[in-house]
């Protein structure tokens, strides 16, 4: 693709938010008094928001109007079976326990399907679904594919597991130490990476083998049928719908929020194929946690807002059209000579700050330096996936200092449009020609756990 393929929206709009571009002494006055920590800012002093795509995407006319016939039943209203329908012709799973969101599934099920000291293998699991494996006295181990560390190498899936590790840590640690194999799709951390359904497919069959559990965090399932689809052989001709199908046939059960595939707000869910007496454990803890099994934390109307999300993600047209999105931004960025991660993922773009910001060092948080930068530029809000979010080792109370340290533009379903990211690459490209007079961090409050939402930072010089 050509820097310049733009794709016309496959949709148009009927409603808009304003935004607006506060002046930069405003802007300067905001990042300082958030501690120059852009979680500390408020959402009106943000001209473009890409610190995620969880729960920030515009719902259509048809998930709009589908809350109107919102059931606010306490027990078994008829929005819980038209997403149990949903659910059904989407993932193919026969049952699911709809829960608040992603953290609120994993914290129904982890703790029946986790025995404390247990390892939990996966390709990379996300942080919070790291700390509620840690949280229910498990250990999360990840195996991802070596090469997903080198950003400047196109792979087509560097979400991939390492099959060879995974099975060598099996027969090291013994079945019996093992609580289940966890695949995320896309994977976040590395970048939106996708994993091949060749990939999915191994590590399924590795899990019969060894008569292991194998379940999907499925936050991006969508995105990652449409990479399979573009990149992998066999897979040209099939729908998004097959390939989703056939994804989730590889797995015994699903944690997903469903604030980014899902196309919803808030919401999430537990699927299970067919395992009956999960479920029914399943249904058990929800109730304590997140609510009734017919609602678990979401209202009638936002069932059926996700219920019809569902069907919508997979569409192929509207795929296309965000996956470019973001694929043009990359590619804006990689011509101006921005170190990012290669090829560019789903949901996001990262930039190796590591790489770019090459006089700071890590433990002056590169990346965070970068948001900082970026917002006092041009009003942008980007988030850190590296030194800060690591935190520190439980154990000793060091500083992780990942291999990756990352700013991640993360872009919500269809809430920007492509000039927004001229606006990023612009703000960035200025950026690049004083880079070096960009300093480091350093922290002046650290909270004991999950730093970077609250955290405040002085510069160093
Ligand atoms: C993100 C958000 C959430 C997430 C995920 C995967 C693969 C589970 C969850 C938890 C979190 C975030 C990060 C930085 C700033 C704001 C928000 N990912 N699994 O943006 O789901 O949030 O619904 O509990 O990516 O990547 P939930």
């Amino acid at each position: 693709m050509t820097e310049l393929t733009r794709m016309p929206e496959p949709y148009k709009m009927k409603v808009v938010e304003p935004i607006r571009l506060i002046p930069r002494e405003d802007r300067e006055k905001a990042i300082k008094e958030a501690g120059l920590n852009q979680f500390l800012l408020q959402a009106e002093d943000v001209f473009i928001d890409l610190l995620t795509d969880s729960g920030t995407g515009a719902m259509s006319q048809d998930q709009w109007a589908g809350m109107m016939i919102g059931d606010e039943s306490y027990a078994g209203s008829r929005n819980f079976y038209n997403l149990q329908r949903s659910v059904e012709d989407v993932l193919g799973y026969k049952y699911f326990v709809p829960t608040h969101q992603g953290r609120g599934a994993e914290n129904v099920l982890f703790p029946l399907i986790i025995k404390p000291g247990q390892y939990i293998l996966g390709n990379y699991h996300f942080d919070t679904t790291k700390a509620h494996i840690e949280l229910k006295g498990g250990r999360a181990i990840n195996l991802i594919h070596q090469r997903a560390y080198d950003t400047a190498s196109a792979h087509p899936f560097k979400g991939d597991i390492d099959l060879e590790k995974l099975e060598a840590f099996i027969n090291e640690k013994g079945v019996e130490q093992i609580a289940f194999i966890l695949m995320t799709v896309t994977c976040n951390s590395v970048g939106g990476q996708p994993v091949s359904m060749a990939n999915l497919r191994s590590a399924y069959e590795m899990a019969q083998k060894y008569n292991l559990p194998i379940f999907l965090d499925a936050a991006r399932f969508a995105e990652n049928a449409y990479f399979i689809k573009q990149r992998e052989s066999g897979y040209e001709n099939k729908s998004i719908a097959e390939i989703v199908l056939e994804t989730f046939s590889y797995s015994d059960g699903c944690t997903m929020s469903a604030k980014k595939d899902g196309l919803v707000n808030m919401g999430g869910m537990i699927g299970i194929r067919d395992n009956e007496e999960l479920f029914k454990k399943v249904r058990q803890n929800v109730v304590p946690i997140e609510g009734f099994p017919t609602y678990g934390g979401l209202s009638g109307r936002d069932m059926e807002a996700l219920a019809r999300g569902l069907r919508e993600v997979i569409e192929e047209d509207y795929l296309a059209s965000r996956i470019n999105q973001v694929q043009y931004l990359g590619e804006r960025l990689k011509a101006a000579g921005i170190p990012i991660q290669e090829p560019v993922g789903g949901h996001a773009v990262f930039i190796d700050a590591k790489r770019f910001l090459p006089h700071i060092p890590q433990s002056e948080y590169p990346a965070q330096a970068l948001c900082v930068e970026l917002y006092l530029e041009s009003g942008v809000r980007a988030v850190e996936v590296g030194t800060l979010l690591a935190g520190r080792d439980p154990e000793t109370g060091e500083e992780i200092y990942p291999e990756l340290d990352l700013l991640r533009l993360t872009i919500p379903r269809r809430v920007y449009t492509y000039n927004h990211m001229d606006w990023i690459v612009d703000g960035l490209k200025r950026i690049a020609t004083r880079k070096d007079q960009i300093v480091g961090l350093k922290m002046v409050y650290e909270p004991e756990i999950l730093r970077h939402f609250t955290a405040r930072f002085a510069w160093v010089k």
